[in-house]
Formats: C-alpha cells, structure tokens, sequence
C-alpha cells in the first residue's frame, strides 16, 4: 500500500508542475528559515532557531515570500515544506502533520474569482492524471473518486455557520459529495494578510476549499491586502507586535503588488485521492503531532 501511495504522490506533483507551467507559472524554491512568517495564530507554537545574531522561523507558509515572488514574475508555485508545531492530540484527526508540503502559488493582480477557477482545473487535471496513470494503484486501494464537475458549490462562512452549527467545516465535508468552496470569511477569524472586502467591511475576499466524504480542508486561500497602512492596521487590531512584521511592511512600503492565490495541501490531496484515513500514511517519514520517529 506504501508503494501505491509513493506513486500517487508523484504523479500528484508531476502533474501539477505539467499544469502549472502550462499555465505560465515559475517554480521557486522553497524557503526553509524565514525572519518572518505567517502568523497562524490559531497555532500556539513557535519553532525557531538562532543563527548568525538572528532568530529565523521555520516556515509556517511561504505567504509573504510569495507576496514579495510576485513582484519579481508575475505567476509563481513553490512546493513549499511548512513546519506547524500542533497539539498532540491533533495527531489523532488524521488530517494534521507537523511537517507537510503544501503547493503554494500566487498570481499578481489577479482576484478571488480567477485563483479559483485556476484551482479548480488543477485540481480537475491532476486527478485526470492520476487515474490515467495510477488505475492499478487505486483498485489496490479500493478507491473509486467520486466525479468532479466544477465550477464547485459555495457556501459562505455565514451560510454554513447557521445551517451547521460551530463544526460546520466537519458536517460540511460529511455531507458533501463534490468539492465545496466556504467562502467570505470574517475579518477576525483570519489572518492579517487576506484582503477586506472594500464594498463589504468585515468580510474578506478569500476562500476554503472542502473535501467531499469527510477529508475536511483542502486549500485556502484569497486575494491579498498588500497596503503597507493596512496591513499595519490589520496587525494592531489582531493584537500582534508591529515589530514582528518590520520587514514586511518596509517591502510593502517600496510596493507589494496586489495579487491573490492560495496553497493546497499535498498529503491531504493525496489522502482524499487514494481515500486513506489518515495523512501520515501518504509519508514515507511522516511527522505526526505528539509522535516521535525513527528516521
Ligand atoms: N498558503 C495559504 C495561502 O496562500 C496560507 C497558509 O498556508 N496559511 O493563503
């Protein structure tokens, strides 16, 4: 079964690099170590390395190195290692590691509505892909994907609050049986970075995708607030420290294009593709919450 998911897994990212340079994109290479990182504050944990007189984060998502990507090319991927320092009892919602990869991208001027039409094609031609390529390998699994027809459903983060009650991410996974975007966030329940929606204060211009059959989150993603007296004010209002962020706002200061784009997580891609309960299972050395590893 190892070998069927190894396989899965490649031909998951040669598909999405064929797609995406089809598309116009260039692959940058990952940043590892960063002085500044996302903010994640739902994560309360801080990995962090002194080196040279500096303190450098592990990477928790490469969001503002593609902020700053795509002033240099315009449409820009990066198979990116993030490292999450979750609570150990995550390890056991089969859908967190504290090490994973996710396909992070990013598109200068673009909006909510192109990211995710270029996110649904992707998602359509990489698991194209993978059942042209893998047919013995999913008949080993048992699994049988269940069709895809975008453009998906949406539901905004409202909506699904009032029909599902709090764990409306879950029950929405559960009863699913297509991809559906959860859409319009509230301003205070994501991170400083995702762009306010100008003609509807409080509401954000960004997305999830959800997995069908109770695989949960899929990618997230939105248009980016790149306006260095709105991105100062984003973080005074999240309570962070302005001098956490000092090198990001001096680059939005000499002028971050806006752009949108969004980053999909591969072991979570490659779990829903191959219907295994858990995503550590797609690793060869996965690093699970709360477990400690041999290699
Ligand atoms: N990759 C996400 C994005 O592009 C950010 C994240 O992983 N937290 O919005």
């Amino acid at each position: 079964m190892k070998a069927s998911l190894l396989k899965i897994t490649s031909v998951v990212l040669g598909a999405a690099r064929e797609f995406l340079a089809r598309e116009g994109f260039v692959e940058l290479l990952p940043v590892i170590l960063a002085p500044v990182t996302d903010p994640l504050r739902h994560s309360p944990d801080r990995a962090l390395i002194m080196a040279y007189g500096g303190k450098w984060h592990l990477t928790r998502s490469m969001i503002f190195h593609k902020q700053a990507a795509v002033r240099v090319c315009p449409r820009i991927f990066c198979f990116s290692p993030n490292i999450r320092l979750e609570p150990a009892d995550w390890g056991r919602t089969g859908r967190h590691l504290f090490e994973f990869v996710q396909l992070d991208l990013e598109v200068r001027a673009a909006n909510r509505e192109e990211v995710m039409t270029l996110a649904e094609r992707l998602l359509l031609f990489v698991l194209q892909r993978v059942e042209e390529e893998c047919s013995q390998e999913l008949a080993q699994l048992g699994r049988r994907l269940p069709p895809l027809s975008p453009p998906f459903p949406r539901i905004t983060y409202r909506e699904a609050q009032d029909k599902y009650g709090e764990e409306f991410e879950e029950a929405l996974s559960h009863t699913a049986t297509t991809p559906v975007w959860l859409v319009d966030f509230p301003l205070q329940v994501r991170e400083f970075y995702d762009r306010e929606d100008p003609s509807r204060p409080g509401t954000l211009l960004d997305m999830d995708l959800i997995y069908p059959e109770g695989f949960g989150e899929a990618l997230s993603g939105g248009e980016r607030e790149h306006r260095p007296e709105r991105i100062r004010k984003r973080i005074l209002a999240q309570g962070l420290p302005l001098e956490a962020y000092r090198s990001l706002l001096s680059l939005a200061e000499e002028g971050l294009p806006p752009s949108a784009g969004f980053g999909i997580g591969i072991e979570r891609l490659v779990r829903f593709i191959a219907g295994v309960s858990h995503v550590g299972e797609v690793r060869l050395f996965p690093r699970v919450p709360g477990e400690l590893s041999q290699l």
